[in-house]
């Protein structure tokens, strides 16, 4: 299954582009495999990163064909109370923002199972999620809320356009980093937004990512690494603006940006040049700070491949929690195998009886970490650390140790 190189920038289309890691090659992240897919040949795709020499946009150097990472996807964020909480949130902030009223339509990009949606539903808002999974599509539709199973494109937009109107609110939390063709994607966003309507989007922001050393969530999905400037660049280029951005602290830290249409009556915010400002301050249009990032991931590499050993030598027995797609890259990028986990535990009962991809390290639930009681716990889904700490107090109490990889090497 073929895999393209990029030749130019997907924002500014220059051709200078500065690649600064190479991760491998490796299968895609959320390739989870049943026992007898085991034997089967995986594909393995090169995961390298580029940042543009023009506009700035860090962003992979190969792109696999979104149909073979998206169309049966395994990520369900409502499997996470800390992301409940956080849609929850997000979902009264847009409401007052955009001073809904039952019935404005408000559009998901990327509505996964059908969550995020559910509570503007809940408030009577037609709603319409969009999402390649056909597999999470149905499950969306099943507690009622309409999905298309597609890609959101230009084209798509005009269907839902000519079927529904235009939409008051349009949602993309976690997905646009995941897009291709970014241009084509914010016609078909302009196209569909009201005048006065709101475009939300959520995003993993690239400061975070260099400075927590958050290497492992570089992988396959995520086409793009947003810093401000060059989103600010094709907003602009798409007759759009920032009128509201923000830090939260989800997925290792991420973004929350409002676009409008410049013709709505939304002014473009202030905090937009803090941001800005900080990026310059930080030299992002420099390749200091993606090299020295990729010192950083080496020697971490180094630190947790010694470290791991180093306990294995002792006979400690060590399992993974949490598998993630992130989890997934730093099992493969690191070589961390069955040599070094026992297994994973995950919530996800899909992914339960299955295994990783390339390194095939087997999955099972929760529970068996109690009963096992291994001595150490690689956390493989540090995002959720707070959560997970806390739901496995026991298991510390009892003298377990989890490792955590982020933002440092440490033991707790
Ligand atoms: P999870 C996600 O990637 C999804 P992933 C996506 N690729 C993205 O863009 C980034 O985040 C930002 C398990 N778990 O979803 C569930 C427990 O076992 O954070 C999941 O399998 N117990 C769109 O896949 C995994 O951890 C728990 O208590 O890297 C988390 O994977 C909790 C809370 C989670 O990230």
């Amino acid at each position: 299954m073929t895999n393209y190189r990029i030749t130019s920038c997907r924002i500014c289309k220059s051709s200078k582009l500065y690649e600064f890691l190479s991760l491998g090659s490796m299968p895609a992240p959320n390739k989870f495999l049943a026992k007898e897919e085991l034997r089967k040949k995986e594909h393995y795709y090169p995961l390298r990163v580029c940042v543009c020499q023009n506009c700035w946009l860090m962003q992979l150097s190969h792109v696999i064909p979104p149909k073979i990472l998206f169309r049966n996807y395994l990520y369900i964020p409502s499997t996470s109370e800390t992301m409940l909480t956080h849609f929850k949130s997000l979902s009264e902030e847009v409401m007052k923002a955009l001073a809904l009223k039952p019935k404005s339509f408000v559009v998901d990009i990327g509505s996964n199972d059908g969550t995020l949606l559910s509570l503007f539903k809940e408030k009577e808002m037609e709603t319409l999620g969009v999402d390649p999974a056909t597999n999470l599509a149905f499950v969306a539709r099943m507690r009622g809320i309409d999905t298309m199973d597609n890609f959101f494109t230009y084209t798509l937009a005009e269907k839902i356009l000519s079927h529904s109107g235009k939409a008051k609110g349009i949602l993309a939390t976690n997905v646009f980093a995941h897009i291709d063709d970014l241009h084509d994607a914010c016609r078909g966003v302009r196209m569909l937004l009201d005048n006065q309507g709101l475009f939300i989007l959520e995003f993993p922001y690239v400061l975070d990512l260099l400075e927590n050393n958050e290497f492992d969530t570089i992988y396959h999905e995520h086409l793009s690494y947003f810093s401000v400037t060059p989103l600010l660049r094709l907003f602009r280029e798409h007759d759009m603006k920032i009128v509201s951005i923000q830090s939260i602290p989800v997925h290792g830290g991420s973004v929350r940006m409002y676009v409008a249409k410049n013709r709505s009556h939304y002014k473009e915010t202030h905090v937009l040049s803090d941001f800005i400002e900080r990026e310059k301050v930080k030299h992002l249009d420099s390749n200091s700070p993606y090299d020295d990032f990729h010192h950083r991931v080496e020697k971490l590499k180094k630190e947790l491949a010694n470290h791991l050993k180093r306990l294995k030598k002792r006979e400690k027995r060590i399992v993974g929690y949490g598998a993630s797609a992130k989890g997934n890259i730093l099992t493969n990028y690191c070589n961390i195998g069955t040599d070094i986990l026992d297994y994973i535990v995950d919530s996800i009962p899909f992914k339960q009886g299955k295994y990783t991809p390339g390194k095939h390290i087997p999955i099972f639930p929760e529970n068996r970490l109690l009963r096992d009681m291994p001595d150490y716990t690689l956390l493989l889904a540090w995002n959720f650390a707070y959560e997970i700490l806390k739901k496995q107090w026991i298991y510390r109490e009892r003298g377990g140790r989890f490792i955590i990889t982020v933002p440092h090497l440490r033991i707790e």
